[in-house]
């Protein structure tokens, strides 16, 4: 593959409606959107999941901008490669960290290699699946009520789980009334690292309730407090922020810090090392699910590709555009019908990125040649 131009545009779209989990409140989503040109003009796809603010990890959209800028562009201009996994494996393996800004160009060129080679991505990535199984991320609400209101709209749309940020005081009483409602529904947690082992009690409460699990409830780099948590709680931990490559993972097992694993290809440094995690985790019988970042259907895309692979077993929180977007940049738009994503078969991400629009919500963008 011969990578001519990189395209970085830095994109603004409002959100429908603010997503609060326990580190903060987001009202609308900053991204940078990469786009990488072969020689015959066919481009390739991905957006960085990286947020404006440092809160859910340490990288930002500018952060990314310089390693995306100084580092990573270069390489993918000046190399040329056989297929994507060359990427991460031979040429991002020695800068550190920076995972969101690797998986953004990564991405991309997976989604050139797939259109190349006349595959969709999820074939590309050797997926199994034609349909998915969508779940909903609600986040922290003014009240209860409002909650339980939404969960029962999310039902209604055929959503297959419910997931419900918490935080230190939005936690039993909310998942108490909320089992109260909805005895039966598969139901989860996620508090996004809001917790120390000084809350076990009120973690260990939550054992009442038959939740699926309960996603990063300790620090984001912690797998040795979760350990001892685990240890303490029948119901299965999830970890998320914690675990960023095949590496952590093992760590994570050996000690026994969670039972389910929370794979999100920016948090991890790609598609390449996701589908790592994925196959590390299905031998050791540890089910996995794909996160979501709040991301613009470009992001989308990519989830619901590697969402495709059989270790998968678990509803993602991939859910339709229309729950995020006024208007998205690709068309269609993502849509759940009984509570189920196509897999698009079409080659690459399987949807068209709409130049109007991305130009419609790009403040800034620079072009890179090769
Ligand atoms: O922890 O999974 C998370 C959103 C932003 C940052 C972190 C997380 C989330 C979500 C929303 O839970 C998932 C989504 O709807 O995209
Ligand atoms: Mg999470």
């Amino acid at each position: 593959m011969k990578i001519k131009q990189v395209i970085l545009r830095h994109l603004k779209l409002d959100l429908l409606h603010p997503f609060t989990t326990s580190f903060g409140t987001e009202y609308d989503k900053d991204f940078i959107l990469v786009e990488v040109k072969n020689e015959d003009g066919l481009s390739g796809w991905a957006e960085s999941v990286a947020m404006l603010d440092p809160l859910y990890n340490e990288e930002t959209v500018k952060t990314n901008w310089h390693i995306l800028e100084d580092y990573l562009i270069p390489i993918v201009l000046k190399n040329e490669i056989q297929h994507p996994d060359e990427l991460f494996e031979k040429f991002f393996a020695h800068l550190r960290g920076n995972y969101m800004a690797k998986a953004a160009i990564e991405g991309a060129v997976w989604d050139l290699y797939a259109k190349e080679h006349n595959l969709s991505l999820s074939a590309a990535l050797g997926g199994e699946r034609s349909k998915i199984d969508v779940g909903v991320s609600i986040g922290i609400k003014d009240s209860i009520e409002e909650t339980v209101e939404t969960i029962g709209e999310r039902l209604s749309e055929g959503y297959k789980r419910v997931k419900l940020k918490i935080r230190p005081g939005w936690d039993v009483e909310l998942i108490d009334r909320v089992r109260q409602a909805y005895p039966d529904i598969p139901l989860m947690a996620d508090a996004n690292s809001a917790y120390t082992l000084d809350d076990m009690d009120r973690l260990v409460a939550l054992d009442d309730y038959n939740l699926m699990m309960i996603e990063q409830p300790l620090a984001h780099n912690d797998i040795i407090d979760h350990a001892d948590l685990q240890a303490r709680m029948k119901t299965a931990i999830c970890l998320d922020e914690s675990i960023h490559s095949v590496e952590d993972a093992r760590k994570a097992l050996k000690l026994g810090s969670c039972k389910i694993i929370n794979i999100k290809i920016g948090r991890v440094g790609g598609l390449t090392e996701a589908r790592k995690l994925h196959d590390f985790c299905q031998a050791n019988d540890i089910p996995v699910w794909c996160g979501g970042m709040l991301e613009s259907g470009v992001g989308r895309a990519h989830n619901i590709a590697i969402t495709s692979l059989p270790n998968f077993t678990l509803p993602g929180d991939t859910a339709a555009s229309s729950l995020y977007w006024a208007e998205d940049i690709i068309e269609p738009a993502v849509t759940v019908e009984n509570g189920m994503i196509t897999i698009p078969t079409t080659p690459g991400i399987g949807y068209e990125v709409s130049l109007e629009k991305v130009n419609k919500y790009t403040i800034y963008s620079r072009t890179y040649r090769g």
